[in-house]
């Protein structure tokens, strides 16, 4: 059988799953295709940036309405596809049969939820044996995420990754020779990078509250950008209320694309657009309209089905608060995200991931 992913792709914007052995293809595709792109791939502008998605399906469905479709926009996407949100399985299908489609105006970043610890803990697993019965997909799905660049780089101007810097890391180069085909490590470079968070609050590194990577400051930031020629890191990771944040004097900003997180954050999101001398633009949105997304009860259904039933994710009906925290403590009251008023991080709640939590 020839793989048909305009097919695939059609069938995932009407809302229905792909067949288990189509996944298992698609994967040991993309496998191939992200085994020969570097640590660091090159891009130039234009190109929507985007932040985390975490399972939000119905909310990457309107990115695309709002940002405009692939091939005819370009697209970056910063990791955290999965986890949290209820339809992980979509969102990475569509994005990994994207990224086969259309290799060159497609680029996926790996987040620190792009591992087999990570989502055995905050929902993909657990998605993939609702859905399909059986873990295999998951499997499928989590060996591919070995294969994914750690960072991008725009115009050879904006460095982009999930996370942040690491103390182990200055220049571009270095980035280069990491050996990235495996689970994301508990430390090192190849963690920070995915896991580290800024703070503008302080100057140089410190511990980070996650319990992995580090927090950085103002000069780390100078100096990496110094060092390298470069004139902004752009990373996604936190959540921003306003759905991004721009730190350091305009050097260092934040996308997130999760809005109302958790589907309950009350949050809103954004892309960041680039244009193609460089300009920058956050394109802020919220929440997908209710009439579009399955009702909670629906929703349901759809994690409690085994099969892969056509029509499952039909409109209409009001949408109310989703799952609740998923987080292993549950939520407790205050939110830390980024930007919080002195910039150091006070408690961390469910919806910002530590890696205490699940070691
Ligand atoms: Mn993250």
């Amino acid at each position: 059988m020839v793989l048909d992913l305009d097919a695939c792709i059609e069938s995932l914007f009407q809302r229905q799953l792909l067949a288990e052995s189509v996944i298992k293809e698609i994967c040991e595709k993309t496998k191939e295709l992200l085994m020969t792109e570097s640590n660091v791939v090159h891009i130039k502008a234009p190109v929507t940036v985007v932040g985390d998605i975490h399972g939000q399906f119905y909310d990457l469905l309107e990115i695309f309405k709002i940002g405009g479709y692939c091939p005819d926009t370009n697209y970056l996407f910063l990791g955290d596809y999965v986890d949290r949100g209820l339809y992980s399985v979509e969102t990475i299908s569509i994005l990994t049969c994207l990224k086969l489609r259309y290799p060159e105006r497609v680029q996926l970043v790996r987040g620190n939820h792009e591992s087999r610890a990570v989502t055995s803990t905050y929902g993909f697993y657990t998605e993939c044996m609702k859905k399909y019965g059986t873990s295999d997909v998951w499997h499928y799905f989590t060996d591919l995420f070995d294969y994914l660049t750690l960072s991008v780089v725009i115009d050879n101007m904006i460095f982009c990754v999930h996370g942040g810097l690491s103390p182990s890391i200055h220049t571009i180069d270095q980035i280069k020779v990491i050996d990235r085909f495996k689970e994301i490590p508990h430390e090192g470079p190849m963690a920070d990078l995915v896991w580290s968070d800024p703070d503008p609050g302080r100057e140089e590194f410190a511990v980070s509250p996650r319990g992995a990577g580090y927090t950085f400051g103002s000069m780390v930031v100078e100096k990496f950008l110094h060092e390298n020629r470069m004139d902004h890191i752009l990373r996604a990771h936190q959540l921003c209320m306003e759905g991004f944040q721009v730190l350091f004097d305009d050097q260092l900003s934040t996308v997130w694309s999760a809005p109302n997180y958790c589907y309950r954050c009350g949050n809103l999101a954004s892309i960041l657009e680039i244009g193609v001398e460089g300009e920058r633009h956050f394109n802020v949105f919220e929440a997908a309209p209710e009439n579009e997304r399955p009702t909670p009860a629906e929703a349901q259904r759809a994690l409690f089905s085994n099969g892969v039933p056509a029509g499952l994710f039909s409109n209409g009906g009001s949408n109310g608060a989703g799952v609740g925290g998923g987080g292993p403590n549950g939520s407790n009251g205050a939110m830390t995200f980024a930007g919080g008023a002195n910039g150091s991080n006070g408690g961390i709640d469910a919806t910002q991931d530590a890696i205490h939590y699940f070691l």
